[in-house]
């Protein structure tokens, strides 16, 4: 009799059923990389199971095909450039740098919607039918995988692969038992959902202190400045540029004494050079990547040629951990895992070869590269976090990741890659960072701006503008020209201004929408159909998005054109969150507050640290019967004290009677004392708002009429 397998078919969970090809012995199955905990069967599929897969073998391998109805909408597969909706779109799960040849023959990276894959590999779909019901598929492998959305889902590998159906009533449910199989993120620090500043490279320190000054001087809202490879001696991972940076620690310090945070980035390639010790040490203890003849692999990189660490071994993670944690004592906040697909520089767009040999360990058999290339940034970035964890245990840990691979948000924020400073990549990054969201990673944003390139005054005003509503926000460019908030002149660095100030006043009500995705696995960024998946009318609509389930982005992503946004039915009145918000300008989103909702929103600040000191007000937007419910999550920002109940969760409420509205705590959850504050309500209405002032903690009233 066959031994039970992890892999074996059935149902999993409820609502969650696996399928393995009939002719496959689900014991030779590589245990799944994606889900958290293996997932026994419980018994079998039953009868009545609407989507079943039906394998197939061809020529390319092995296939699946799963039907769809007519009026089904297909979103997910990751980190994909172009529209939300994926019907008709073929792409492949395949971790690369993507590229183009330019017509002088010079390569530069670059990716569009013909891109079939870029740095992260999510094997996932989100179907949503046209009844507003949905279903997942996860093709649980982590070789190279096609995913055909022509007609139907057809997915196909090489390997044999087993695939995971999971059923829900609504789109949001998919996306929630998604990431109670492949994890959730840690709620981040407080100071990782403000305003990061970046680019390729500042250097030298002093370069970097002037930058943080002139934040302050210009009163921009700023948290993060980031330090590229510029820092490093030669490239050389794990050290200093003796001349740049002679003083990390002091770099350090002085962006902490502005208020700053830092974040350093890591490559993971290490020069072979004998005498270096990272190399000499990778050598001896055996933690490099070898060829199938038991050579050490090189590849050329930013410090030339150079080995890549098998971050398969656990060793290797505790080796490249134990670096880490040294790095860190220099009082890094923060730590950046790039070029992780991982990808050569030279020539660019090379891959390493497929026949390389990981070693594995602890659970993980040895295998090729072929396995193990898509999970190579998700293991660098789990070293990176772990390393961050252990050496400081009472902080948050925080690692940005240009590679990863489903459930990689259980270790890493991503970012959407080098794009270019194009009006086109300004309206795709809504869609890439929704469809990310769809996929299980709600810690995402792009290079504000564009990477390649310096973008127009006007382009930048938008960027930024739009950049400030999603979940993570920072400008970021290449060698090309200058890309703060002031470069563009006066007029560009008041929109900024404005542009950062709306955000870090809404950091409540955000950092209660990373409170929903940390705990329930819900996007922060939600596409506009989450607010009633049966509306046909809404399933293409990307250029404006939801934040959280109560607030309305609708931007303009493209300089041609008014876009006619599609809204779901409801009242959804705008809103301003900042000063002069009614006559800002027009490259400003317009905000709108769903009916029966209420919005937490602060003083802001230059920091996240005053953002979420001080008085509150709520936003009222009453529905049909009067009323409004918001929720408020609050804790220290940083440190896990939250898990020992140091938290506050409050459900505020508003109830529209006798021509008075009364604003009261419904609900309240955790022991964090609630601090005392003004608090200030603004009820809007058709024409306006209204507003009354209170204490937090006091039920206050509104005398309102109709
Ligand atoms: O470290 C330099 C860059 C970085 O700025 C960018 O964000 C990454 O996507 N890095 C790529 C290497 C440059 C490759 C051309």
């Amino acid at each position: 009799m066959a031994t039970a397998s992890h892999q074996d078919p059935g149902l999993v969970a409820d609502g969650v059923a696996r399928f393995v090809p009939p002719d496959v012995d689900p014991s030779t199955l590589p245990p799944s990389f994606a889900l958290v905990e293996p997932l026994p069967a419980l018994g079998a599929v039953p009868d009545s199971w609407r989507t079943v897969p039906q394998f197939d073998r061809t020529v390319d391998g092995l296939v699946a095909i799963i039907p769809i109805d007519a009026g089904t909408s297909l979103y997910g597969t990751g980190e994909v450039a172009g529209p939300l909706l994926r019907n008709g779109f073929v792409t492949e799960c395949w971790a690369k740098q993507p590229f183009r040849i330019e017509d002088d023959g010079s390569v530069v990276p670059h990716y569009d919607e013909r891109s079939k894959s870029l740095y992260q590999a999510h094997p996932w779909v989100l179907a949503v039918r046209g009844d507003g019901s949905a279903f997942g598929v996860l093709a649980d492998t982590t070789y190279r995988l096609g995913i055909d959305l022509r007609d139907g889902i057809r997915l196909t590998c090489a390997q044999p692969f087993p695939v995971i159906v999971i059923e829900g009533a609504s789109p949001q449910d998919v996306v929630r038992r998604l990431a109670d199989l492949t994890g959730r993120i840690e709620l981040p620090p407080h100071w990782a959902l403000g305003y990061h500043q970046c680019r390729f490279s500042y250097y030298p320190d002093g370069r970097v202190r002037s930058l943080a000054r002139e934040f302050r001087k210009r009163a921009i809202p700023c948290d993060v400045i980031w330090i590229d490879i510029h820092y490093m001696d030669e490239y050389k991972v794990f050290t200093f540029d003796p001349e740049r940076f002679p003083d990390p620690d002091g770099t350090n310090d002085y962006l902490h004494e502005l208020g700053f945070k830092s974040v350093w980035i890591l490559d993971p390639a290490v020069k072979a050079e004998a005498g270096y010790s990272v190399y000499d040490e990778g050598v001896s203890e055996g933690h490099f990547l070898h060829d199938a003849e038991g050579h050490e692999h090189r590849e050329s990189t930013w410090p030339g040629e150079a080995a890549l660490p098998d971050y398969t071994r656990p060793e290797t993670r505790a080796w490249w951990a134990r670096h880490t944690t040294e790095f860190l004592e220099h009082g890094m906040d923060g730590v950046w895992v790039d070029l992780n697909e991982p990808s050569p520089i030279l020539p660019l767009g090379a891959e390493l070869p497929e026949d390389l040999q990981h070693r594995g360990g602890n659970g993980l058999a040895p295998g090729s590269h072929a396995q193990y290339h898509n999970v190579y940034g998700l293991l660098m970035a789990k070293a990176t976090e772990e390393a961050m964890r252990a050496s400081r245990p009472e902080r948050r840990p925080f690692v940005l990741s240009r590679s990863s691979y489903l459930g990689g948000q259980r270790y890493a924020a991503t970012w959407t890659g080098d794009n270019v400073s194009s009006w086109q990549h300004l309206q795709w990054s809504v869609p890439m960072v929704l469809n990310l969201g769809l996929s299980g990673q709600p810690f995402c944003g792009p290079d504000i701006g564009g990477f390649a390139g310096t973008p127009s005054p006007a382009l930048f005003a938008h960027w930024i503008s739009v950049g400030a509503f999603l979940p993570f926000c920072r400008t970021h460019n290449s060698l090309a020209g200058d890309q703060e908030p002031w470069s563009f002149g006066a007029a560009v660095e008041e929109v900024s201004r404005h542009a950062l100030e709306r955000r870090y006043r809404l950091l409540p009500y955000l950092y209660t929408a990373f409170h929903e995705a940390a705990t329930k696995g819900l996007p922060v960024a939600r596409p506009v159909f989450f607010a009633d998946p049966a509306d046909l009318s809404l399933r293409d609509e990307d250029h404006s998005f939801l934040l959280g389930g109560d607030v309305l982005v609708q931007p303009r992503l493209l300089d041609t054109g008014a876009h006619d946004f599609r809204v779901s039915r409801g009242a959804w009145r705008p809103f301003s969150l900042a000063r002069e918000d009614s006559v800002s300008d027009p490259a400003h989103p317009v905000l709108r507050l769903r009916d029966g909702a209420i919005v937490p929103v602060g003083p802001g600040g230059q920091t996240a640290e005053e953002a979420f000191a001080g008085p509150l007000i709520l936003l009222v937007s009453l529905d049909a019967t009067g009323k409004a419910l918001g929720r408020l999550y609050e804790d220290a920002g940083d440190g896990f004290g939250y898990r020992e109940g140091q938290y506050l969760l409050t459900t505020y409420q508003a109830v529209l009677k006798d021509g008075v509205v009364e604003v009261s705590i419904a609900a309240r959850e955790g022991r964090r004392t609630r601090p005392v504050r003004a608090l200030d309500v603004e009820v809007l209405t058709d024409d306006g708002s209204r507003h009354a002032k209170g204490t937090e903690g006091e039920t206050i009233s509104l005398p309102f009429e109709q």
